[in-house]
């Protein structure tokens, strides 16, 4: 599928050209669903707020070393830096970016949570050709939501690399009134280290019976998490309901940098801070605090929310939050434990040059629960208006590690046969769909495309389901194309947790 020939027409047509070409011949035969290309994905781009003004960015996915402390790893990486550049936007820009892959892969790159043009998803082959190694493509599309975003491959599990970065869509209209906007992305880190993520995936595949991964991960009452080469067992949390991840990575990063060489945030004492909390982490929840201060949770997703105050804040795999704090009069330890892995990430929020500085362990947070999107609400202006159900979809989360045979509905995502399985919606309908996690695993669930609203609860692009618990979400068929919904445990979706929601042609 991947021919030069498709490759030299992507440079010589753009993106879009080579999008429609392969759009159309991916689907041919499929379900009556229409294609990324097809007139309303169009039609809905041109009905988007726009401000008339472009941001442009040039992204470069190539191999690069990183500094982790006391040693380097060798990894993938967007323009050579870990995390990627943080693009910023206002609202109703136009981002366009000019990728080139200089990768030994093939890539792209995905724009998560951005309720954006299908053509421009980032997902091969349903929404393009992959940007073939020594090609590029452009990207081209309007961001109309303000809030924080992120970027990544859809490729393999990539995204376990170094390839990532902040997309940030500021509100022109900022209701909120801050001295400081600090980007922190949290990320689990293995590649160039223990193994890299293809190897992890190959060993994950063997399953429990053949891997000798020893003893169930989820049970409750178990001693500490143990490594088993590229691999974590007896892993559990009470907060994700027992087994909470299976990877081992041997750093936890803020910003890219470990404990040992934290990142230092400086601010005056009384200055109030925004931080925008990204989990980029592949196989990791993270539980961020930060020492000494309250954080007052204002958006989850990008969308704001009515605002509620705690301790620590719970991110799985795929979600944002921004709190706000107001600076104390120190040094202080900000950190994000990787939940139920007995390790954390860590970096420095210093306001006055004389204090001690804080250490990695010198910190424990506060045994109160975290904010998480089941005690959140979305305030009027993000909340969907009410309106009858059209349409209801059952989505089962099925599969386990023993076999390590995720998938929805008992069935492994087939990339090769993208619309088996499909599920359909019409455009202009309210959707209900009930995602029943029928695993011993939490599950961190994202729908592209859509930013659907958790029952009663906030506005949300990724929500973390339960094990053996169900969540519902309500979205708006307001974005026509071919989507990915999936977990965003990139091994767990790579094994076959993922399927696509569709638009009917009418
Ligand atoms: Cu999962």
């Amino acid at each position: 599928m991947n021919t030069p020939d498709l490759t030299r027409r992507s440079v010589l047509l753009g993106g879009a050209g080579l999008a429609t070409a392969f759009a159309l011949a991916a689907c041919t035969g499929g379900p009556n669903l229409l294609t990324a290309t097809s007139a309303p994905v169009t039609a809905a781009e041109r009905a988007r707020r726009r401000t008339g003004r472009t941001t442009r960015v040039q992204l470069t996915a190539g191999k690069t070393n990183i500094d982790l402390a006391a040693r380097t790893a060798s990894t993938w990486a967007y323009n050579g830096q870990v995390p990627g550049p943080t693009i910023r936007a206002t609202a109703g820009d136009a981002i366009r970016a000019h990728v080139t892959n200089h990768l030994p892969d093939d890539t792209t790159v995905h724009w998560h949570g951005i309720a954006l043009r299908n053509d421009m998803d980032g997902v091969p082959p349903i929404t393009q050709h992959a940007i073939a190694p020594g090609s590029s493509f452009d990207y081209e599309f309007t961001a109309d939501a303000p809030g924080t975003y992120w970027y990544h491959p859809h490729v393999g599990p990539q995204l376990d690399r170094g390839l990532q970065g902040p997309l940030i869509v500021e509100d022109p209209h900022e209701p909120l009134g801050y001295d400081h906007d600090w980007v922190l992305v949290l990320d689990d880190w293995l590649d160039g280290v223990t193994a890299t993520p293809d190897q992890v995936l190959a060993e994950l595949k063997k399953g429990m019976s053949m891997g000798g991964m020893g003893g169930m991960g989820g049970g409750m009452g178990g001693g500490a998490p143990s490594r088993n080469g590229k691999l974590l067992t007896g892993t559990t949390s009470s907060l994700l309901g027992g087994d909470s991840g299976d990877v081992y990575y041997p750093y936890y990063l803020i910003n890219g940098r470990p404990a040992e060489d934290p990142a230092t945030f400086t601010a005056k004492p009384g200055q109030r801070v925004r931080l925008r909390i990204i989990n980029a982490g592949g196989d990791t929840a993270f539980r961020f605090s930060v020492g000494g201060h309250r954080l007052t949770v204002t958006h989850t997703d990008g969308y704001p929310v009515n605002p509620v105050t705690g301790d620590s804040i719970l991110l799985g795999m795929g979600e944002r939050y921004d709190a706000i704090i107001t600076v104390a009069d120190g040094a202080f330890p900000i950190v994000a434990d990787a939940v139920g892995k007995a390790a954390r990430a860590f970096a420095v929020l210093r306001s006055n040059p004389g204090s001690p500085a804080p250490t990695v362990n010198g910190y424990t947070a506060s045994d109160t629960s975290p904010v998480t999107a089941a005690v959140l609400s979305a305030p009027p202006a993000a909340a969907l208006r009410r309106r009858g159900i059209d349409r209801r979809i059952d989505i089962a989360l099925t599969g386990g590690m023993m076999k390590y045979d995720w998938g929805i509905n008992g069935k492994a995502f087939d990339m090769n046969n993208p619309l088996d399985g499909a599920y359909a919606v019409r455009e202009g309908e309210r959707v209900q769909v009930t995602i029943a996690n029928q695993t011993m695993m939490w599950h961190p669930f994202h729908i592209h495309g859509h930013t659907f609203q958790l029952d009663g609860g906030p506005r949300k692009d990724t929500a973390i389901v339960l094990p053996h618990q169900s969540l519902t979400v309500l979205f708006d068929a307001d974005n026509p194309g071919l989507w990915m919904t999936h977990c965003h445990n990139i091994y767990h979706a790579e094994s076959g947790m993922m399927a696509v929601l569709g638009y009917e042609q009418s």
